[in-house]
């Protein structure tokens, strides 16, 4: 098939051994690319396995849309066994890496294995390295990416782990490009498990298409919709921070750990403040509608914002100063800790302080206690070191009543919406495949537009309909789904940019097939890996269902356990998965997944 360079790279750090593979064509059209080759692979070769061992793989991976000239094309998955939840875990990020590893004539990269020594992997086109790294060991990763693009020149993708990933931290991500983020559920320490710091990859080829002229076309074509679009301008001015006054509005902004949904000093710190401070802009490569913003923090120094940094760092701590926000959102990024979990832990310990259950005082919006907490956190010590498992594993160690507001879905800490009023949203958080994440149905914007307070069928088939669109299509094609989402890009340009790239026509329909086989298995994947899991892990924590706000448009509401549950079956039923949300027999064969059913078990 057309569009793909066609070969995966393998790499195994315990011997050394580089090796170049064929991506078979049943795998390119069942599996498509990003998370559909992801979790191919790790179905195959990652079973029952400590996340944190070597036996654990890596798998970057592009889709055929990666690195093309269209609109938003400069992602890339970074997928492993998640050491935060002991499933499968993923994240998207936005990176030169995806278009330098196309360019070099990959389409995956595995990596496999535990490094003797700290090391680099470096790949120029054919020529592909493992290079020792000890002096890099324990710098942050803007240090690494500076040292990075001195040796290898500005043109080049990079990816990192921080000294978080270094020290085994599950809640640990990989950054690119000092402000992207990607692989929540812990793929920064999976990184640090194999003494792996960074990749480097230069590529210098180009990618063979169906038809290129015609996608030049439609590419320019795209480039030019998005920029005619209404919404294109505020866009342009806030990005992603748009959310947050929006979010106060309707009662959702995830304040004092998610107990309330507006904060008293949301003004001092939305949108319209961060265009006050707003220095720079940056973003993905192959973008036209950038969003990273970029402000002066608290020390002068240069922080990249986005929503659900500032709203799980900002409100959900209890701290008001954006600049300070900022700061902490830089600390993360240097660390290489995942924003969202971290705000999340830092308001579990305030929460858990307030009550009395540890010993240190740390109050509400305590900026000077929230950077200590950041560094215990990165090295695993200290009170910090509570939440550096998460919040699931902090609440275990706590004990008491702390399950009920430790937020997360599945072991990943819970992204910044507040869903007391939302059913549809805190159904999406609990089926989201790697857990408590937003980005397979962000179904809230829809929810409050539309029915708000309803359970009715309709909502479920939204989700769906949005996973698959989501997590399904743009999770493995593989693009941002920002144009879609924030400008009304339309959808139908994407068969179209298939078709020019592959030579094979796909309609939504076709796509979403593709969608169901990787949910399905990814559901598979954590049946096999945690013998004991099923409904009960697809549920949102009870704060949601038993505590509700004081102020605000959904104040005095919950969410209803007993409809949330007849959601859940509708749920299960639509996607072919039994009560107990394990895929069904005639699901895995209409899929294509007959010879997974046996590996269940106790399913069949
Ligand atoms: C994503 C998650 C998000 S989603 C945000 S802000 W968001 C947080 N960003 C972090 C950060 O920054 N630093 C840090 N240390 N940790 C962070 N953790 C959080 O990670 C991101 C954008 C955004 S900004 C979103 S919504 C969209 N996500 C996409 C997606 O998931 N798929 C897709 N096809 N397109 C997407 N487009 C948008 O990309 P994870 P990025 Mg990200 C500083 O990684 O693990 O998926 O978690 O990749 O390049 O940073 O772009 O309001
Ligand atoms: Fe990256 Fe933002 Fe552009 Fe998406 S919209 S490609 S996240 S810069």
């Amino acid at each position: 098939m057309k569009g793909y360079a066609g070969k995966l790279l393998r790499v195994n750090l315990t011997d050394g051994k580089i090796s170049k593979e064929e991506i078979s064509e049943s795998m390119k059209k069942d599996f498509l690319g990003g998370r559909g080759f992801a979790v191919k692979l790790l179905w195959d070769e990652v079973k029952r396995v400590d996340p944190l061992s070597e036996k654990n793989k890596i798998i970057l991976a592009t889709g055929p849309l990666s690195g093309q000239m269209l609109p938003s094309s400069g992602k890339m998955v970074i997928a492993s066994k998640s050491p935060l939840t002991g499933g499968y875990g993923d994240g998207n990020i936005g990176t030169m890496a995806s278009v330098h590893l196309r360019k070099a004539g990959y389409d995956v990269v595995v990596v496999e294995g535990r490094s003797e020594k700290p090391c680099l992997l470096v790949i120029e086109d054919d020529k592909v390295r493992i290079v020792e790294a000890s002096e890099l060991w324990g710098k942050n990763t803007f240090e690494v990416q500076d040292h990075l693009e001195k040796t290898y020149g500005r043109n080049c993708g990079i990816l990192l782990t921080g000294p978080a990933g270094e020290n085994l931290i599950p809640i640990s991500t990989v950054m690119s490009q000092r402000g992207r983020a990607g692989g929540r559920p812990g793929m920064g320490a999976v990184m640090g498990s194999k003494r792996l710091k960074g990749v480097v990859i230069k590529g210098t080829g180009s990618i063979s298409n169906a038809d290129d002229e015609k996608l030049k076309a439609l590419g320019k074509k795209g480039y030019e919709e998005i920029k005619g679009k209404e919404s294109y301008d505020f866009w342009m001015r806030q990005g992603t921070m748009q959310a947050f006054e929006w979010c106060n509005e309707n009662g959702c902004l995830p304040t004092y750990n998610f107990k309330e949904g507006v904060f008293e000093f949301s003004k001092e710190m939305d949108g319209y403040v961060m265009e006050k401070f707003h220095v720079d802009r940056k973003g993905c490569p192959m973008c036209n509608m950038q969003c990273g913003h970029v402000i002066k923090d608290s020390e002068d120094q240069r922080a990249e914002l986005d929503y659900e940094n500032v709203g799980m760092l900002g409100p959900n701590i209890g701290l008001r100063d954006l600049r300070q926000v900022a700061l902490l959102n830089r600390m993360a990024d240097e660390w290489g800790l995942d924003t969202i979990s971290l705000g999340s832990g830092i308001g579990f310990l305030m929460e858990a302080s307030e009550r009395g259950l540890i010993k240190e005082k740390i109050g509400w919006g305590d900026f000077v206690a929230a950077q200590k907490l950041i560094r215990e956190i990165g090295m695993g010590e200290g009170t910090g070191s509570l939440v550096s498992r998460g919040v699931k594993a902090a609440s275990e160690a706590i004990g008491k009543d702390s399950h009920r507001w430790a937020m997360h879905v599945k072991g990943l800490e819970i992204s910044a919406y507040n869903c007391h009023g939302c059913p549809g949203m805190a159904l999406s958080f609990g089926t989201s495949p790697i857990g408590a994440s937003h980005k397979d149905a962000w179904i809230i914007a829809w929810e409050i537009a539309t029915d708000r307070f309803s359970y009715s069928n309709e909502k479920v088939e939204k989700l769906v309909e949005f996973q698959r669109i989501r997590g399904g299509f743009f999770e493995s094609a593989t693009v941002c789904r920002l144009p879609w989402v924030e400008v009304s890009f339309g959808l139908h340009w994407y068969p179209e940019y298939l078709e020019a790239i592959t030579g094979i026509h796909r309609a939504w329909e076709d796509l979403y097939q593709i969608g169901d086989r990787i949910y399905t298995l990814i559901r598979a994947f954590w049946k096999r890996e945690i013998p004991q899991f099923g409904r009960i892990w697809d549920f949102p924590p009870d704060r949601w269902f038993e505590e509700p706000h004081s102020q605000g448009k959904v104040k005095g509401v919950t969410v209803d356990r007993k409809k949330y549950e007849q959601m859940l079956s509708y749920y299960y039923q639509l996607r072919g998965w039994d009560e107990n949300g394990i895929p069904l027999k005639q699901t895995l064969d209409r899929l294509g997944l007959s010879e997974i059913a046996k590996e269940i078990t106790g399913s069949f």
